[in-house]
């Protein structure tokens, strides 16, 4: 039978990239994934993100810093840090009424999920007691609750869980190898075992990292197969495509072609079927249109809100109008099933 020139392609690459059997996920079987034709990655990603979330809803989490700035960690793309001069001041835990005045705002916009940001190496117990009870107030208000707050003891983290945290956000960022060029304050093992601590206290892990850092595509290979080998994988994913903050040692780092994002999302989607992959930090800048293709990519959920922890975020109305434009429907907010049957 005769092969035609399109199909040709296609099949070759079928055969590549599959997850060695039973297997943990390789850096090299990623980075094939990866180097896959774009049209033949995205249409991997879409059919596995059906097959698992048929009803194609997208979660929309909002971000609030709870506590800015100071902080002594030295981490390379953070405005944050104290290391570096961002123009961010430093400020205290905020009180427990403007926290729920905006978790009130949070859910009157929509969103599911309230996600609490601390800028802290570690926090004291003192402080893991005060946001355990930002947690159980938002939690009543029928908010589910993510808390990032730092590198966490065993004893924090059932203290947040037994305040009824839902989510403990803690990022593995890049790869190993990649790791210690942006952050020199703490190491990988540090980040691993904190996210050790929160499973073993039975919290929902949601880690991810960022692209655009600089970082070779064998790197970001490296960073999913660290993400999809977590056992299990973390239940939500967080993608930051950089946002270059002025001030940063990262201020200067060439953008990231658009389309290699849109590829890291399929290939989180391909390994960790499961995972809501939220497209994060970064979308301004990405424009609606490639936004688009990261939802078709396997992207199901997004920070929502006018800000992230200090810089901006597309505007909710803006986000509303892009998600009813292209039919997708808000995680509890589901009318009928967006998939067509
Ligand atoms: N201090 C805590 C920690 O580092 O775990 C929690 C807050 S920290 C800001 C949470 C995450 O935000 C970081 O791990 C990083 O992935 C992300 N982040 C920080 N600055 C960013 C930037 N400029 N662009 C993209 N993501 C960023
Ligand atoms: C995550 O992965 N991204 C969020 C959240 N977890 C805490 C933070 C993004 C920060 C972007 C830069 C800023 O506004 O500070
Ligand atoms: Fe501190 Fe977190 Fe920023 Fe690193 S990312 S400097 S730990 S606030």
């Amino acid at each position: 039978m005769n092969t035609t020139v399109a199909e040709a392609p296609i099949q070759l690459h079928r055969r590549a990239a599959a997850r060695p059997a039973g297997g943990p996920w390789t850096r090299e079987a990623i980075e094939a994934l990866l180097a896959l034709p774009f049209m033949e990655l995205v249409s991997r990603a879409q059919a596995v993100h059906r097959a698992h979330f048929p009803a194609g809803d997208i979660e929309l989490a909002s971000l609030l810093s709870v506590k800015t700035g100071g902080c002594p960690e030295d981490c390379g793309y953070c405005p944050q840090s104290v290391h570096y001069d961002t123009g961010v001041d430093a400020s205290k835990l905020m009180s427990p009424e403007a926290v729920l005045e905006a978790a009130t705002a949070a859910k009157a916009a929509g969103a599911s999920r309230f996600c609490m940001g601390a800028a802290w190496r570690s926090p004291t117990d003192r402080d893991v007691e005060k946001v355990a009870e930002l947690v159980r107030s938002v939690r009543a208000m029928g908010l589910q609750t993510c808390a990032t707050l730092g590198m966490l003891k065993p004893e924090q983290a059932t203290t947040l869980a037994d305040a009824g945290l839902d989510y403990y956000n803690h990022n593995l960022d890049s790869a190993p190898d990649f790791y210690p060029s942006i952050i020199g304050t703490r190491g990988y093992q540090d980040r691993l075992d904190t996210l050790q601590n929160v499973r073993a206290a039975g919290l929902r892990v949601c880690c991810g990292g960022i692209v655009g850092m600089g970082e070779t595509r064998a790197q970001r290979a490296g960073l999913i197969a660290e993400l999809a080998n977590l056992n299990p994988a973390p239940e939500s994913v967080p993608v930051n495509n950089l946002v270059r903050v002025e001030g940063t040692p990262l201020a200067d780092s060439e953008p990231l072609d658009p389309f290699e994002i849109v590829r890291v999302i399929a290939a989180a989607r391909i390994t960790m079927p499961t995972s809501r992959v939220r497209l994060s930090a970064g979308r301004r800048e990405l424009g609606e249109g490639l936004q688009a293709l990261c939802f078709l990519a396997g992207a199901n959920s997004i920070f929502y809100g006018d800000k992230l922890l200090v810089t901006g975020n597309p505007d909710v109305a803006d986000d509303r109008a892009l998600l009813k434009r292209l039919d997708l429907p808000v995680t509890g907010e589901l009318g009928t099933a967006n998939y067509a049957t």
